[in-house]
């Protein structure tokens, strides 16, 4: 059974249906069957149950009488919370986070995927720990400084999970300093990365199958993808570019996920350009866009910093003919959007088009100076810009080199 805390005074952007809808896809995506679900205004959160004492007495009467062996309750529990719930449904209770850790736990497919999954897992547990245990000294009244065995079993589960959790933290490390390699060389190389970001089920993989002719899984289902992917593209004017497909994003994703796959999405920081998958036909397009954003904030990509954002609004096909139109006439308006249907093709070429002109704006003649024996630098600038000059002064050779801003920036974190 899935239950919405409807929190008085906070002001989601989304309706209370729209926000049990996309719940109940999360439940769906790991295979979880929703007997009920219903929206239960709160007025003020109580600690001990979050609902009042009446409302979660009714929400245990559904819950046995639907026969739900789990409840949903789509906001963050107290472990405190989260206990008694459970003491008066007989029900298991997850909250949002946990359910969305379960997906992710189900999804994981690459070593280092799982391994993000079990750290936030951890993370996730032993904030559980330290809270309850608190709650638990507090009850005891003063005498925790005695300890007991309840408190001894909680520092030693405390302490195993810190260790597990020191011990994944080496072996990613291990797997970024691999793949930090590789992201280095990539970089070096003379063809640019786009990387594809947007809400969950915006039509990502769907869009990334189309411009790279692969088949990556894509389906009508959230979190469909969790690990990253690259393939090459064929873009006019480049011999080669690379497209990436990453982690969609949902609304409160919980931070420990976000902490954990910041190396998988360090990827999209490092890309040339973004592309922003956006799902037109969704109702709540405005407030997907916008948590898309914020996470992007999160990773330190504020709006205006890091590499040049294109949006792609996916999706035409299935707006009515006015929309469209409408839509259709935004986006001519604007350089930063393309209106596109990734499961008919139709907008495809133009965005093409689009994204090898932003990679190549802003072209201009940068004056640069190498040291003669930096061979490597120099060997990039032939490859990637036109050299329009070089002179030889000692041990200095100066260039004129037409670079894109893109480019330049590259070149200059070389
Ligand atoms: N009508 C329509 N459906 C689309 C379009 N693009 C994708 N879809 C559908 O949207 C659903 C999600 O597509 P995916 O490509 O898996 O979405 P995603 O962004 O990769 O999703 P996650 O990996 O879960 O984050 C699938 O059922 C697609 O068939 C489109 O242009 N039009
Ligand atoms: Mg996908």
């Amino acid at each position: 059974m899935l239950v919405l805390p409807d929190i008085a005074g906070s002001k989601p952007m989304r309706s209370n249906e729209a926000r049990l809808d996309e719940a109940a896809g999360l439940a769906a995506a790991i295979g979880i069957d929703v007997v009920g679900r219903r929206a239960v205004r709160v007025r003020a959160p109580r600690p001990a149950s979050l609902f009042g004492k009446g409302q979660a007495e009714e929400i245990a009467q559904a819950v046995t009488d639907s026969g739900s062996k789990l409840l949903i309750v789509d906001a963050p529990l107290t472990p405190v919370q989260q206990k008694n719930l459970e003491e008066m449904t007989k029900a298991k209770v997850i909250d949002r986070t946990g359910l969305i850790l379960e997906i992710f736990g189900e999804r994981a497919a690459t070593a280092e995927g799982r391994l993000q999954v079990e750290l936030a897992h951890l993370d996730y547990q032993g904030g559980r720990l330290v809270r309850s245990w608190t709650h638990l000294e507090r009850q005891r009244g003063g005498f925790g400084f005695l300890g007991g065995p309840g408190e001894t079993q909680i520092e030693a589960d405390r302490r195993m999970i810190r260790d597990r959790m020191a011990k994944i933290r080496r072996e990613l490390d291990q797997v970024k300093r691999t793949r930090g390699l590789h992201r280095d060389r990539r970089q070096r190389a003379p063809w640019p990365v786009i990387a594809l970001v947007g809400y969950t089920n915006a039509g990502k993989s769907t869009l990334f199958n189309r411009m790279t002719n692969s088949s990556v899984k894509a389906e009508d289902l959230l979190f469909a993808t969790l690990d990253p992917t690259m393939r090459d593209i064929r873009l006019p004017g480049f011999a080669k570019a690379i497209l990436s497909d990453t982690v969609g994003f949902v609304s409160d994703l919980p931070t420990e996920l976000v902490a954990a796959f910041r190396a998988t999405l360090e990827e999209v920081l490092a890309a040339d350009l973004i592309l922003h998958v956006r799902d037109m036909a969704h109702p709540d397009r405005d407030a997907q866009s916008a948590d898309v954003e914020s996470v992007l904030a999160s990773l330190g990509l504020e709006q205006g910093s890091g590499p040049p954002q294109i949006e792609v609004w996916n999706k035409i096909d299935a707006l009515g003919a006015d929309e469209r139109e409408a839509l259709l006439a935004d986006a001519a308006r604007r350089e930063d959007a393309i209106p596109v249907s990734a499961l008919t093709g139709d907008g495809l070429e133009q965005l093409t088009i689009r994204v090898s002109e932003r990679l190549r704006a802003g072209s201009d003649t940068r004056d640069i100076e190498l040291s003669v024996s930096d061979g490597e630098r120099l060997a990039w600038l032939h490859s990637r810009g036109q050299v329009v000059e070089q002179q030889h002064d000692g041990e200095t050779t100066h260039l004129k080199v037409r670079l894109s801003d893109v480019d330049w920036a590259r070149f200059q974190s070389l």
